[in-house]
């Protein structure tokens, strides 16, 4: 988004919590998958998993008192969006985005109207970085 001076600004999409885990690393497959509920972030084509927290975990729809640090952040730009195949997970609703640098991870909400949103808003962030 850009002001009349034509100057980037940061604006925060979407902020939530979540279930996700990393698979892939830099094209390296993970041997184990870990899930993790934590605090998420999309804003400014970037999208921050912050680190489990029990906060996080049990806060629902609220952020940590204190943000933790950044566990993985992901550049949407050059990322893919897809529905996981069912092959990849026996949980439900569950999204894979693949990074431009080869990583790939698994984001997962039991709410199918949760999941549905950040699709929409990640898709979103990808559509807009690839204007650019
Ligand atoms: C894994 C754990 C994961 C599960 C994974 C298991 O076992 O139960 O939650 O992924 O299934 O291997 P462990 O805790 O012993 O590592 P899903 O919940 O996404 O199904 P997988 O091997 O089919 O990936």
């Amino acid at each position: 988004e850009l002001s009349p001076a034509g100057v980037g600004i940061k604006t925060l999409d979407k902020a939530g919590v979540l279930h996700r885990t990393k698979t892939v690393d830099k094209g390296r497959r993970l041997r184990k998958k870990h899930w993790s509920t934590s605090w998420t972030v999309l804003e400014g084509g970037i999208l921050t998993f912050f680190k489990d927290s029990r906060a996080s975990a049990a806060g629902g729809l609220r952020p940590p008192p204190k943000l933790s640090t950044p566990e993985y952040t992901v550049d949407l730009r050059g990322a893919s969006l897809s529905w996981a195949p069912k092959d990849k997970s026996s949980r439900k609703n569950v999204l894979e985005l693949r990074s431009r640098d080869g990583s790939e991870y698994l984001i997962q909400h039991d709410s199918e109207a949760i999941i549905s949103n950040w699709h929409k808003a990640i898709g979103e962030g990808i559509q807009e970085l690839s204007s650019d």
